[in-house]
């Protein structure tokens, strides 16, 4: 059923479990449970194993080996989400990247999937990705959004050089800025003059959508 389904996802996360990972994918997709919502079940694993962490019950090792597993299911996962594109035609540009100095990758990679399958051209920078990079990244591509993932708050700060940079080039106006990752906020947002706060990949896809 899907509650056993749903189950076993969150169950391989915090189990560290790539083969239950990808087990609770196939067998997903053969109940007809929307992919989304199978990495929704992961991501919630995810956030227990983070609270784990910081309470000192778990360590570094075992939240490496969590996202690992996390990884093993979403490749499952992957060509099935990738088979509701619809669309050929480019519903615009996004240029994405982990921000400066932070290496956090997995939130990011899943708005990359799932911007692409809701149809835009992505341009995925990577991780750890200089400012420079990014407004050069603007230059190049002017892309409709630029979005950049912080997963600490020792980095999110750098989300404001991207701001700056961004004025300084000149190209400020002609792209609209989007902030994410786990420490982020509408505040936040609000605060360094970024224009769309994505709280999850769902909501980053239906805000980006509104704004293109
Ligand atoms: Co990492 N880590 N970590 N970590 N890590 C965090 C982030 C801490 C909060 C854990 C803690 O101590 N409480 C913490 C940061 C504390 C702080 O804020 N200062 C931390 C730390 C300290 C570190 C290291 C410094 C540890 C060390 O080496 N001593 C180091 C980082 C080194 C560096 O970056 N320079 C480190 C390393 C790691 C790994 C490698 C073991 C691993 C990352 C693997 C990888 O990404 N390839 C890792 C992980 C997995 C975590 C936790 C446990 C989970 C993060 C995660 O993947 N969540 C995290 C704890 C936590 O977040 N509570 C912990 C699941 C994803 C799906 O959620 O929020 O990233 P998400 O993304 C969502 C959402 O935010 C949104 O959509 C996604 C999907 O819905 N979204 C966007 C994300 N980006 C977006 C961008 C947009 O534009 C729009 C929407």
């Amino acid at each position: 059923s899907k509650d056993e389904v749903m189950a076993m996802a969150k169950e391989a996360i915090m189990e560290f479990d790539g083969e239950m990972a990808e087990e609770a994918a196939q067998e997903g997709l053969k109940a007809g449970i929307n992919p989304v919502e199978i990495i929704e079940a992961y991501t919630a694993a995810m956030g227990d194993v983070g609270v784990q962490f910081e309470q000192g019950t778990l360590f570094l090792p075992h939240v490496l080996a969590a996202s690992e597993a996390m990884n093993a299911g979403i490749k499952v996962l992957k060509p099935e989400m990738e088979k509701t594109k619809a669309q050929t035609v480019s519903k615009g540009k996004v240029v994405i990247g982990t921000i400066e100095g932070d290496i956090h990758s997995i939130g990011k990679d899943i708005v990359v999937s799932m911007l692409g399958i809701a149809g835009y051209d992505v341009i995925d920078l990577g991780r750890d990705v200089p400012v420079k990079t990014i407004v050069e990244a603007v230059k190049e591509h002017k892309p409709a959004i630029v979005g950049t993932s912080a997963l600490m708050t020792t980095t999110m700060v750098t989300q404001i050089q991207v701001e700056e940079q961004l004025k300084e080039a000149g190209v400020r106006d002609t792209v609209k800025t989007m902030v994410g990752g786990a420490p982020c906020t509408q505040d936040w947002a609000d605060k360094i003059g970024a224009d769309i706060y994505g709280e999850s990949a769902t909501d980053a896809v239906s805000k980006v959508k509104a704004a293109t």
